[in-house]
């Protein structure tokens, strides 16, 4: 690794296929980063079964989001794109960590606290301890930035906590990451209803626009968004969500600023203009990423190679972290046998 670049980490789950709230929220800003930075990208495969996979899904849709990222612009000779379930210290270094978080501190997760409504009592233990997973994730790596949506930021508050209670426990140890979440787009809403966010593990798929939606579908989804009655296009989170959030997108497609695109859109009139330029830009933006994601799925060897050589090089670096964590908290070395 070289010692002058910050080093750049985040995640994202093979939970299904990712919707333009990945892509804008997170993904456009792996890409951004990876000239300047050191980045570690990881497909977490161990955060996905924390809410019950199919196996054989599971197995592809992890291959797929590999072949989808490089198709979105990363470079896996660039950045360390891996998953992690292939670099066990992840696993182990949790475990440490379980050891160093309160139980008031997860269960106040509001992430946790929406999955198990209602079914308190069989929630699963790994649902209550995925923020520890992913503190290890990003502490392992030393971790400067980690650029994420908004709904993740109560995740990073509990890593920098974690971290330094473990510094001041210890001796400095791991780094105290800084967040990065994007001024326009760290929350994309749901199409059809603008006050919930658009997530890709929805059993609606009118809810969501994937990354790999076709042209024709796209467009019946964005025709029949949720807006409001009133037929005046301008930006306003709180009172126009579902104008909002279409403005939101085409200004990210478009690469245009907000007021550059009320402008735009304004202009056109009514609302099916409207929602027909904020699909074009759309299907103008998805369509290079799809035409490069088939090229790249058909490649079996190639999408291997990425995987074998970039767990690799993670394990690397994780395991220089994880050995000097085991050391801190008095863990007895193996000892060589003399011959
Ligand atoms: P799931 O639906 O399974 O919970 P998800 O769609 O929320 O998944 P993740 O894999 O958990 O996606 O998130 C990957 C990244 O995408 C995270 O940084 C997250 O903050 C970001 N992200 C997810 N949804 C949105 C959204 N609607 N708007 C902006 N960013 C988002
Ligand atoms: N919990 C994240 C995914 C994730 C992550 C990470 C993000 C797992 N480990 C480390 C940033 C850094 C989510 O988006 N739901």
């Amino acid at each position: 690794m070289e010692d002058n670049k910050k080093v750049v980490f985040s995640g994202i789950q093979p939970s299904g296929s990712p919707t333009i709230g990945n892509y804008i929220g997170a993904i456009r800003n792996y890409v951004a980063l990876q000239e300047e930075y050191e980045c570690f990208y990881s497909v977490v495969d161990m955060h996905a079964i924390t809410v019950r996979q199919n196996p054989a899904e599971l197995r592809q849709a992890t291959r797929n989001l590999i072949a989808l990222l490089i198709a979105c612009g990363l470079d896996p000779d660039k950045s360390t794109l891996y998953v992690q379930s292939h670099v066990p210290a992840h696993a182990e270094l949790c475990w440490i960590l379980n050891c160093f978080t309160y139980m008031g501190e997860l269960s106040r997760m509001i992430q946790f606290k929406e999955k198990s409504k209602g079914n308190e009592n069989s929630v699963v233990v790994g649902l209550l301890d995925y923020p520890v997973l992913q503190v290890a994730d990003i502490l392992l790596y030393q971790t400067d930035l980690v650029p994420i949506g908004a709904d993740q930021k109560q995740h990073l508050e509990i890593t920098r906590d974690v971290a330094i209670r473990f510094n001041n426990a210890f001796s400095p140890t791991f780094k105290v990451p800084e967040i990065l979440i994007p001024e326009v787009g760290a929350r994309i809403m749901s199409i059809n209803d603008p006050t919930k966010k658009m997530s890709k593990s929805s059993d609606d798929p009118n809810s969501y626009i994937l990354i790999l939606d076709k042209p024709e579908d796209i467009k019946r989804k964005i025709k029949r968004a949720v807006t409001d009655s009133d037929n005046e296009i301008y930006f306003d989170e709180e009172n126009k969500p579902g104008v909002s959030n279409l403005i939101t997108i085409y200004s990210v497609m478009t690469g245009k600023t907000i007021d550059e695109s009320v402008k735009d859109l304004s202009a056109l009139g009514g609302y099916g203009a409207f929602k027909e330029n904020v699909a074009d830009a759309v299907i103008a933006a998805l369509e290079p990423v799809q035409k490069r994601y088939n090229d790249l799925i058909s490649d079996k060897g190639y999408i291997d190679s990425v995987m074998y050589n970039n767990a690799m090089k993670a394990s690397y670096v994780a395991n220089k972290t994880l050995s000097k964590v085991k050391r801190k908290v008095g863990f007895a070395d193996l000892p060589r046998p003399k011959a």
